[in-house]
């Protein structure tokens, strides 16, 4: 091994949590125990999406099947995973998870089980039989002290509006695995170093540039946005605009994370066929939303911050415009809701 290699400083995730919390005395042990069960969780996940590629490779009866059984499986796995890295830490009360229809409730309210994790386990997973990058997002809350008797004590738990989220990240498995995470004091961002096993610091303070280059959005359904929408997608190829181009992932996570490092628009409108649009409000929206904001940039659903948003049901979905503040500005001055 080089001397450099030697004397190279390794920042964990761990570390970084730890050195933050020292800056922070208010900050409590329990919420490191947390975000490191998320971790652990994401890690496992890492090494099977590593791994569905063999999986794929010795499937015997090919085609369709195997593909969409292989998708389903690191759907299940993922969701299973994070609840079985989460379901011992004590300190998580409720866990709500995209795949699920129903909140999954671990301990009665208590000083102790105070948080809220809500994620979505493994985001554009339609892109896992075709080896492009996946994610997952969580959204951490903690439970309500303010509630009357008679309040549902789950719900009301759950459906807080996203600026009180007191933590949110993702990770992107794509060509390495990355995570960012904010908890309302910068966003910072990791890299998963697979033969430690260990996420390393890769840039803390990310900020999101005030202006991009780029616009993302599934165009294929451009008649049925509104018409504000297709005004600004007009506008977008001008000479005016400048030379834009055009970028669309199909998974959320990797078309946000491209977004919060080299900056422009990431747009789901509402549609015809999706009045609401089709992204998740809690497990989507408002964790990419407190990023964005704790980057710099800005998320809004055409009439409202996202983070504003009061939600009403666990699986609500919402429109969503999501990236650098000039561009998303740009994008309402064509269209508001
Ligand atoms: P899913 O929850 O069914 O995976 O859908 C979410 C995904 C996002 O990751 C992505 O931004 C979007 O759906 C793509 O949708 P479309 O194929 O309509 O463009
Ligand atoms: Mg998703």
């Amino acid at each position: 091994m080089h001397d450099r290699e030697l004397s190279e400083k390794i920042t964990t995730v761990e570390q970084h949590i730890l050195e933050r919390q020292r800056a922070h005395p208010t900050a409590s042990g329990n919420f490191s125990w947390l975000l490191s069960g998320i971790l652990l969780a994401t890690r496992i996940i890492s090494a099977n999406v590593r791994r569905a590629g063999f999986m794929d490779i010795l499937g015997a009866t090919g085609g369709e099947n195997v593909q969409g059984e292989l998708v389903q499986k690191l759907d299940i796995l993922a969701n299973e995973t994070i609840k079985s890295c989460l379901g011992y830490r004590g300190n998580v009360g409720i866990m709500v998870s995209e795949e699920d229809d129903e909140p999954r409730i671990i301990k009665e309210p208590d000083e102790q089980a105070k948080y809220i994790v809500l994620f979505d386990p493994l985001d554009g997973s339609s892109n896992i039989d075709v080896n492009v990058s996946i994610g997952t997002i969580f959204s951490i809350l903690q439970r309500r002290d303010d509630l009357e008797p008679g309040a549902d004590m789950v719900m009301d738990h759950i459906l807080q509006p996203g600026f009180k989220q007191i933590a949110a990240g993702y990770v992107v498995y794509g060509s390495s695995t990355v995570m960012a995470y904010t908890t309302g004091d910068g966003v910072h961002m990791f890299t998963l170093d697979p033969s430690i096993g260990a996420y390393r610091l890769a840039q803390e303070n990310v900020q999101m540039p005030e202006q991009g280059k780029t616009y993302s959005i599934n165009e294929a359904y451009r008649a049925n946005f509104p018409e504000g929408i297709q005004k600004y997608l007009e506008w977008i190829k001008t000479d005016e605009a400048g030379g834009y181009g055009l970028r669309y992932i199909g998974s959320l996570v990797a078309d946000f994370h491209r977004t919060l490092l080299k900056g422009g628009v990431f747009l789901y409108p509402p549609t015809t066929k999706s009045p609401a649009g089709k992204l998740r409000l809690l497990y989507e929206a408002n964790p990419l939303a407190m990023i964005a904001e704790q980057a710099g940039g800005v998320a809004t659903d055409g009439a409202q911050r996202i983070l504003e948003k009061v939600p009403t049901s666990l699986h609500e979905r919402t429109p969503l415009i999501i990236g650098s503040k000039n561009d998303v500005k740009r994008v309402a001055s064509f269209w508001k809701r």
